[in-house]
């Protein structure tokens, strides 16, 4: 089974995607996620010039042999651009095989672990009413784990806080464009960490009073602490239980997290924007962190994140991948079938799209009380409408970013 085509498909229903379809001389199809947000179009010419090409003529069966070859021909290994081009080849083929074999792709990966996986959601609110209001409207949607991000008294606008959420007045879903801000330029926010630092356990203490001790909760930092700054947020915010801490430090300097370790019982996750094992030495050697952040769609795919879900499974860490609206459904379904599969899943990020993303998307994954299944069809059980796809076509979008009071540009 040879592949004959391989097409790279830009789309922005709601915001942008890459998607990689590979096509069989049995014609059979596969998807694969490549979106990089802010950054896309880098990973599309990576894909269209110099990954298609290769791939043509290939066995569309030997996903371990294509995924060496893409990683160790190239010479310039790892890298975020690199590891979502070789994740979509993955994905694709990973959904070829299934498909083939005429099995959910779940089956090929070990069968089901559970029966299902427990997803969160994030609720935010510059102020305390909006917020409870917001951890509310996920409860009632089926949410049974919530990611709490506040607005903090003396600052305009933060990342995360949905002043920028849209409702869908016509499906009733309230979705989130956090990280898809279009426009030539990105957004300028402002930052302050103590003023966060002081503000923060006092909206866990009143979250916990109202929503009571059992809701898990979860929060994110984005990256935005020193050490000893991480350190005090984990130690401050341990009598509210969190289910875990996320990105308290810039990712690059994985020895930060032992002075974070010392000081607190918090459970930490982190590696939404790592992309090899390689980011993880020595932090899963040496329990660091509770839970594996990387997407399949940023990591090299299933195979690449499954062996580093496999190691962190040695230390008992487990899975918590990154599931924003910029992880396409493509993506998204790979994360289910993965997280199906695997002993040591953990929980799922999960965002809902837009209505014009899931009309270009076919979908046959389910969020029925706060669990997400894959579905049953065979591969992935995600379909590209190309035509539908091609009425969106790409809008630049970038991540927002952040200074201090004096001016200076402060971590992400
Ligand atoms: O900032 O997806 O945990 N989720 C996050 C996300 C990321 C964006 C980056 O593209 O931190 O909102
Ligand atoms: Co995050």
């Amino acid at each position: 089974m040879r592949i004959v085509a391989a097409d790279v498909i830009v789309t922005s229903p709601n915001r942008n995607f890459v998607t990689l379809k590979i096509t069989t001389d049995d014609g059979v199809t596969g998807l694969g996620d490549a979106t990089l947000n802010g950054r896309e179009l880098a990973v599309v010419s990576y894909l269209r010039d110099h990954v298609a090409p290769l791939l043509i003529g290939i066995d569309a069966h030997r996903i371990e042999d294509t995924w060496q070859f893409l990683y160790r021909s190239a010479y310039w290994r790892r890298g975020p651009v690199t590891m979502a081009a070789i994740a979509a080849v993955d994905v694709a083929l990973w959904d070829i095989k299934a498909k083939v074999a005429g099995m959910p792709l779940y089956q090929l990966l070990g069968g089901a672990s559970r029966t299902g996986l427990l997803a969160y959601g994030h609720a935010s609110g510059k102020t305390q009413d909006e917020l409870f209001d917001s951890i509310r409207e996920h409860q009632e949607q089926g949410y049974k784990a919530i990611r709490v991000q506040t607005g903090v008294p003396g600052l305009k606008s933060i990342y995360g806080i949905a002043s920028n959420a849209t409702f869908e007045a016509n499906t009733g879903t309230r979705y989130d464009h956090e990280p898809a801000q279009r426009g030539a330029r990105p957004a300028e926010e402002d930052w302050d960490t103590r003023s966060y630092l002081r503000h923060l356990p006092t909206v866990f203490e009143a979250v916990r009073h109202e929503f009571g001790p059992e809701l898990p909760l979860l929060h994110d930092g984005h990256h935005r602490m020193t050490p000893i700054q991480a350190a005090k947020l984990a130690k401050s915010l341990e009598p509210y239980d969190l289910f875990w801490l996320e990105d308290i430090t810039p990712a690059e300097n994985q020895e930060a997290l032992r002075l974070v370790r010392q000081h607190s019982t918090t459970p930490l996750a982190i590696g939404e924007i790592f992309n090899t094992v390689w980011d993880y030495q020595t932090i899963i050697r040496e329990q660091l962190i509770d839970y594996v952040r990387s997407a399949v769609t940023h990591t090299g795919g299933i195979s690449h994140l499954k062996k580093v879900l496999e190691y962190a499974a040695q230390y008992q860490i487990k899975s918590g991948m990154h599931g924003p609206t910029d992880i396409s459904p493509v993506g998204m379904a790979a994360a289910m079938h993965l997280g199906l599969a695997i002993h040591n899943f953990g929980i799922q990020e999960y965002m809902q799209h837009g209505s014009r993303t899931n009309e270009v998307f076919q979908q046959s994954f389910t969020f029925t009380d706060g669990m997400l299944h894959p579905g049953d069809n065979p591969g992935l059980g995600v379909e590209l409408d190309v035509d539908e796809a091609g009425k969106y076509p790409y809008e630049q979008a970038y991540l927002p970013y952040n200074r201090l009071a004096d001016g200076t540009v402060h971590d992400w």
